[in-house]
């Protein structure tokens, strides 16, 4: 019964009667409780009490596992609270604690959040479990916390108990900055809301035909020539030097994500073969390339010299990037012959494992290796592919990414303005409608090691452009990746969906407005 319809009954009851009939109470508002993305395993509210933060409120800590975490929740709350919120190593008082202690049921990445009058109480036994609560608790604020100025509160969290914890470890976005160049800004601005949804793997495309965007200091005409242009024939210094790529890494782990640095081989290779003669067969340097074509390129699988570059590449980049993974490509390889592809890998792969490293790559690799460790990042349009479901089989863990379901440079539809339709026009319940844990034919829920979701700049290159298309199908994504599979209903996430765009309004996202989503105001 809608409010307004109560109104006019009691008014009617109060008229008719002339006894004052108490106002029926009003259906509990919806707080922001119900619009949680991704949504909690275990959420209790307690509409009976209300935590309201204040300028005396601190930030309180109890392990050093939540320094970082209470470091990036203070700079998102400082300037729209106005409030100080310093950051103490004591437990006392009003505020928002984060300790150590939680049930074991939270596991490696979850966490739990009391609201009571006086305190917000965090426990984590992690660090990432500490900046998952964190990116709850954000949620569970008005959306203006999210304003860079200061706003007026009250600063209201509505009573709950939460215990939460991931469907799957790996909940990742891919970011293609070799078909457009984006600036190391424009990189942590995705950062920043990729983070907000507890994604925490940032998979960076670095090579490709178009451009080669990292500092090789064994190969520097890798970004001198190969990082000097990009799609639509920009010039520039198109590339990272390996201090601002630590630095980005350093940005993407201060917000509890690991990232996955990628070097596509041996095809996808046309810029490195416009920098070095002698990675080409016939020894003459390719042109640069910045067309939108795929597949014409290939390493010289016959000459030692591939081995040498493939092997510096491997070194330098594993020596600057924390995380234990590297993302060798190996898509699309179609001017290299099964039998040279397979030769191409038999080298490689030892030399990620020899710097420390374990392999991530694009699921036509895996025919090539019995190496259990090594990830297959599924991305075909099948909800079948024999050589991963075998490699399911033998134990490999496979990253799904099915180009017709997330995508992020895939159309909408027929009008969107951006993106690709080679794997068909994809709308955001599209990209809400399938089950990673039961997609692939002989990859179970066991074999999956989590969900990404890639976007390639072919057509994108603003940063205007990126959350066009990343919102609002990276939320879903990331609701993919961490909700129970018992709440995947499209009937219910769609609002949880929709009531953020005034978040989203407060940060400037200027995201797809689906027709399929009831959108809050
Ligand atoms: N496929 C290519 C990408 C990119 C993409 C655009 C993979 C693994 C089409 N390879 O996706 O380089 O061109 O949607």
């Amino acid at each position: 019964m809608t409010t307004k319809l109560k109104a006019a009954l009691a008014a009617l009851l109060i008229a008719g009667s002339g006894a004052l009939v108490t106002e029926t109470a009003a259906a509990a508002p919806a707080t922001t409780l119900q619009e949680l993305v991704p949504q909690p395993a275990q959420l209790q509210p307690r509409p009976e009490i209300t935590f309201t933060l204040t300028a005396t409120a601190k930030i309180q800590l109890s392990t050093p596992d939540a320094r970082q975490p209470a470091e990036l929740l203070a700079g998102i709350l400082r300037p729209s609270t106005g409030y100080a919120l310093p950051i103490t190593d004591t437990v006392q008082g009003d505020g928002i604690v984060l300790t150590s202690g939680a049930d074991p049921k939270t596991g490696p990445e979850g966490y739990q959040l009391d609201v009571t009058p006086k305190q917000v109480v965090i426990r984590a036994n992690t660090p990432a479990g500490h900046f998952n609560a964190v990116q709850t608790l954000r949620q569970l604020l008005p959306a203006k916390a999210e304003a860079k100025t200061k706003q007026q509160g009250p600063w209201q969290v509505p009573g709950a108990s939460i215990l939460d914890h991931p469907r799957y470890h790996h909940r990742g976005a891919m970011l293609d900055v070799s078909r457009h160049f984006f600036t190391p800004d424009q990189v942590k601005r995705y950062i920043d809301q990729i983070a907000a949804f507890k994604i925490n793997y940032f998979h960076l495309h670095l090579s490709d035909d178009q451009g080669w965007r990292l500092e090789i200091k064994s190969w520097p005409e890798l970004t001198k020539i190969g990082g000097s242009t990009e799609v639509g024939g920009r010039t520039g210094k198109l590339f990272y030097t390996q201090d601002q790529y630590k630095d980005l890494v350093a940005y993407a782990a201060a917000r509890g994500i690991t990232t996955i640095p990628e070097f596509d081989v041996p095809g996808h290779t046309n810029a490195a073969q416009a920098s070095y003669a002698e990675l080409n067969c016939d020894g003459k340097k390719r042109p640069l390339y910045t067309g939108t074509e795929v597949g014409f390129s290939s390493l010289c699988i016959n000459k030692e010299i591939t081995y040498k570059f493939v092997e510096d590449v491997i070194r330098e980049v594993a020596a600057i990037t924390p995380g234990p993974y590297l993302h060798i490509g190996g898509d699309e390889a179609l001017s290299t012959p099964d039998a040279d592809y397979q030769t191409f890998m038999n080298r490689a792969l030892p030399l990620v494992k020899k710097y420390g490293k374990t392999t991530v790559g694009w699921h036509e690799f895996v025919k090539t290796t019995k190496d259990t460790s090594t990830i297959p990042q599924f991305w075909g349009t099948t909800t079948t592919d024999e050589n991963v479901a075998a490699a399911a089989k033998r134990g490999n863990k496979v990253l799904m990414s099915p180009a017709n379901r997330i995508y992020l440079d895939m159309k909408y539809d027929k009008n969107t303005k951006l993106g690709l339709d080679w794997a068909g026009l994809v709308e955001v319940k599209d990209s809400y409608s399938w089950n990673p844990g039961a997609y692939l034919k002989g990859v179970a829920e066991q074999n999956v090691r989590g969900v990404e979701a890639p976007l390639w700049t072919e057509t994108i290159k603003t940063s205007q452009d990126i959350e066009y298309m990343a919102f609002p199908r990276l939320p879903v994504a990331a609701e993919l990746g961490w909700a129970q599979a018992s709440v995947h209903n499209w009937d219910r996430f769609a609002p949880r969906l929709g009531a953020q765009a005034p978040r989203w309004k407060v940060q400037g996202i200027g995201f797809y407005a689906s027709p399929q989503v009831p959108w809050k105001k």
